[in-house]
């Protein structure tokens, strides 16, 4: 049966660590079963599949090598508890864009990459860090929530971290790449719109705050005598949220936190938490950082609480090519469609790849923009238009005559 896009979705979206919900970690048995499933569809194009040294899913056309390359994709591991379209959709919508090709002037490449969102290791983008040659190889020694390091597990999935290096690809040999993408935002359905063209990527930080207080019998030691992890954690986390909504165009997130002992009759001794900084632009974003990590620490040092944060995730702003942005405006434009250019909040793996080669994005409209919930949606007829969108574009890209 000719596998439509939405059913290929719907199909990989069943392809889950989490029986019941979609939460496809990096180098998991579902990331593994995700490549086999994807390899068969990728060859089915005519693209040779190869898988790299840190997880990611190659797809080349044909005699590729020493040709100039465009690169397509997105990613394929997901946020816990995810909705079905994040990353996914760019893979496979690239994938149905080539299948439909005739032979092109130049070579292509669609690549799944195997960690996008960090949900596993606290980086992110290591796999289109490695594509670019700028993934770091402490991050190997990185552990998840489980105590496995990045490399052992890489080296359990059958990768092999010494090789990481050897990836990157050569700048002289790509031409530039092009990421499809749900919105993740509300602004294409408030337009009435199913494309759109991005203009720029928020940078973003990622940041690890660990507490450490006293715990203790929450009957016996008197309030005065406490040093309270989690109440500590607290009084930070509203200053986080205050000193956001302060900033214009600024978020501020505290996304994951973790209690110990997390007992009901013992005060909190340590509380770990995650905080996920994003702006347009990149002096907001540093700014930000420094004010908030200054003042957690002063909110530490009031309660007695030691207070440890480190910076885990930083990412600039990202500007999208103008000549790209332009081609996929003239094939937006060629399906009888008014063009929309707008910013992106979330991150992508173009951020990474922008360090190797000119890119470009184009939004398909979700439903309510809502994202990195089971409640993601899409429709058919949007997701078709990003793809005649996409092949409209391939058939006529051209370089600039002056990049
Ligand atoms: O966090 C993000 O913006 C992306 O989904 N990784
Ligand atoms: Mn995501
Ligand atoms: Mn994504």
């Amino acid at each position: 049966m000719q596998h439509s896009l939405m059913n290929r979705l719907a199909e990989l979206a069943a392809i889950t660590d989490t029986p019941g919900a979609l939460t496809r970690l990096f180098l998991s048995p579902a990331h593994k079963r995700a490549i086999e499933l994807i390899t068969g569809w990728m060859q089915d194009a005519g693209l040779e599949t190869e898988i790299d040294a840190i997880g990611n899913l190659v797809g080349r056309s044909p005699n590729a090598a020493g040709k100039p390359r465009l690169l397509l994709g997105s990613h394929i591991d997901t946020v816990r508890d995810a909705g079905a379209y994040d990353g996914n959709f760019g893979v496979l919508a690239a994938i149905t864009a080539v299948k439909s090709m005739e032979a092109l002037p130049y070579a292509i490449e669609i690549i799944a990459f195997g960690d996008e969102e960090g949900s596993r290791f606290p980086q992110t983008l290591s796999g289109s860090r490695a594509v670019t040659g700028n993934f770091d190889m402490n991050a190997l020694s990185s552990a998840d929530s489980t105590g496995a390091t990045m490399g052992d597990a890489l080296r359990a999935f059958g990768g092999d971290p010494d090789s990481i290096p050897k990836i990157a690809r050569n700048p002289a040999e790509i031409l530039a790449y092009v990421e499809l993408h749900i919105e993740q935002g509300p602004v294409l359905e408030a337009k009435n719109l199913p494309v759109g063209i991005v203009t720029a990527i928020n940078g973003a930080s990622r940041l690890a705050v660990t507490l450490t207080g006293a715990a203790g019998h929450a009957g016996t030691v008197p309030m005065a005598m406490r040093r309270d992890a989690l109440a500590a954690a607290a009084e930070q986390i509203l200053f986080i949220e205050t000193y956001g909504k302060s900033i214009p165009n600024l978020v501020a997130t505290v996304g994951s936190l973790a209690i110990h002992p997390g007992a009901p009759n013992s005060i909190p001794g340590r509380a770990t938490y995650s905080i996920d900084i994003r702006a347009p632009e990149d002096s907001a974003r540093r700014e930000a950082v420094a004010t908030i990590s200054a003042r957690l620490e002063e909110i530490a040092a009031t309660r007695n609480i030691e207070i440890a944060i480190t910076q885990t995730h930083n990412a600039p702003a990202t500007t999208c090519a103008s000549w790209l942005q332009d081609q996929l405006a003239d094939a937006i434009a060629a399906q009888n469609l008014p063009v929309c250019h707008l910013p992106s909040g979330a991150g992508h793996d173009a951020m990474a790849i922008a360090a190797l080669c000119p890119v470009a994005m184009l939004f398909t409209r979700c439903k309510g923009g809502i994202s990195h919930t089971p409640a993601e949606s899409i429709t058919a007829e949007d997701a078709n238009i990003a793809v005649a969108v996409l092949t409209r574009f391939l058939r006529s890209f051209k370089m600039p005559e002056t990049p």
